[in-house]
């Protein structure tokens, strides 16, 4: 015996700090100009290759995304350091990336009318969390006075729509009544911003989701989940190499191979397909058609791949209104981006329109969840 499992509430939290392209490629620009100038011999020698510049136009063109928000904004535009300044704090003090979740999930909360002692499970979820343990969940759920448990879980792109079918699970079989997840999606350390290829991709957000029983369910919005479906297939095409191997392969923990770094076309080329497969296949398991959807929610790394997977869904490119785009704000936030497009727009849903949410990206890694608004 099942039980019925909604979505009830959803939040999101945005920094304050914005970056503009032009901001971002101005700092980048002037970097690569005292790079040439310091390496000019080698270069010259050819033993060092020049650093290209960069160009707004190129970065809106390529990928849609005109900004992004970044949690601290002091160095990322300095030419001289090219990445953010964090202040270290105290083991007692709250951390940055709990600050960010509880920030997204006291909306979630609100927005789905649980109090905290409604909850039984919190689930952090994100491409990295900022230390192994103790959890950043346990530490939300204790600053938040949550009873039962927390995990954090890391799956890159696919972060939010994997916890979020975790969590179904566990309110599906009744381990828990109501789960808390959230993304705090903390990327600019992992940026590399003297690279021009990347340095525009990521912003930083935090969104937060809560499921619980049907039965319990109180709020103004609210989604039956249909389905859940996953799939992973092995890629090098993005990837990370940053991890607590590094003291003892004595290699420099700061390399580029230790920061975000991908073969874009490659993903481009590989993802979108199955991506497109994936949604289509997942729709017909819940007996419906792609025409049935309503909503696309979809991930958002790159404006050119969710109009192709659009016109793979639907036989034509989707209008605004179908598939949110919220690139140009936040540019590509790892897992949340699916879960910003449902937070910005499903509120003016009828009851009975259904709609997908879906990431797809780095492992590769694919997750989608069909809903309806009940
Ligand atoms: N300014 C000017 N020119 C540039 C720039 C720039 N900033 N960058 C590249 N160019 C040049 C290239 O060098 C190239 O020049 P040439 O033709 O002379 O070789 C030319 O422009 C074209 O470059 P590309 O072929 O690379 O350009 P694309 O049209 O393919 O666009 C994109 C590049 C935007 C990266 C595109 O390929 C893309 O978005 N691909 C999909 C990427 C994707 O989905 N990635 C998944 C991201 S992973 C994820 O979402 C989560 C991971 C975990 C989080 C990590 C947090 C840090």
């Amino acid at each position: 015996m099942q039980n019925n499992v909604v979505i009830s509430g959803a939040g999101l939290w945005n920094p304050e700090n914005s970056i503009s392209n032009e901001e971002l490629v101005t700092s980048y620009n002037a970097y690569a100009a005292l790079y040439n100038k310091q390496y000019a011999a080698e270069i010259d020698a050819g033993e060092r290759v020049e650093k290209p510049f960069s160009s707004a136009e190129f970065i809106e063109k390529a990928s849609g995304i005109k900004s992004r928000y970044a949690f601290v904004k002091e160095g990322i535009l300095d030419p001289e350091r090219m990445r953010p300044v964090l202040e270290e704090r105290e083991d007692d003090a709250l951390s940055h990336q709990a600050e960010m979740a509880i920030n997204a999930a006291k909306i979630a909360l609100q927005e789905a009318n649980k109090t905290p002692d409604q909850i039984d499970a919190v689930i952090v979820s994100c491409a990295y969390t900022q230390r192994s343990y103790p959890a950043i969940a346990i530490e939300v759920q204790h600053a938040l006075g949550i009873e039962g448990f927390g995990f954090d879980m890391l799956v890159a792109c696919s972060a939010a729509t994997f916890a979020l079918h975790r969590a179904y699970e566990m309110v599906a079989a009744g381990t828990a009544r109501a789960v808390l997840v959230i993304n705090p999606e903390l990327t600019s350390p992992q940026v590399n911003y003297m690279d021009r290829d990347s340095h525009f991709i990521f912003g930083d957000v935090a969104t937060a989701t809560i499921l619980e029983q049907e039965s319990s369910c109180n709020s103004e919005h609210a989604y039956r989940i249909l389905g859940v479906k996953a799939q992973t297939s092995y890629s090098n095409n993005i990837r990370s190499n940053f991890g607590y191997l590094s003291r003892v392969t004595d290699t420099d923990p700061y390399s580029a191979d230790k920061l975000f770094h991908q073969n874009g076309r490659k993903v481009f080329k590989e993802v979108c397909p199955m991506a497109a497969q994936h949604i289509t296949d997942h729709v017909a398991a819940t007996g419906n058609t792609n025409s049935d959807i309503r909503r696309w929610w979809l991930h958002q790394a790159n404006i050119n791949m969710n109009t192709l997977i659009g016109k793979k869904l639907l036989g034509r490119e989707p209008s605004a209104d179908e598939a949110p785009i919220v690139l140009d704000e936040y540019a590509n936030t790892a897992s949340a981006g699916s879960l910003i497009a449902f937070n910005k727009s499903h509120k003016d849903l009828a009851k009975g329109d259904k709609g997908v949410i879906c990431s797809f990206g780095a492992g590769y890694s694919i997750g989608s969840l069909v809903i309806e608004k009940i």
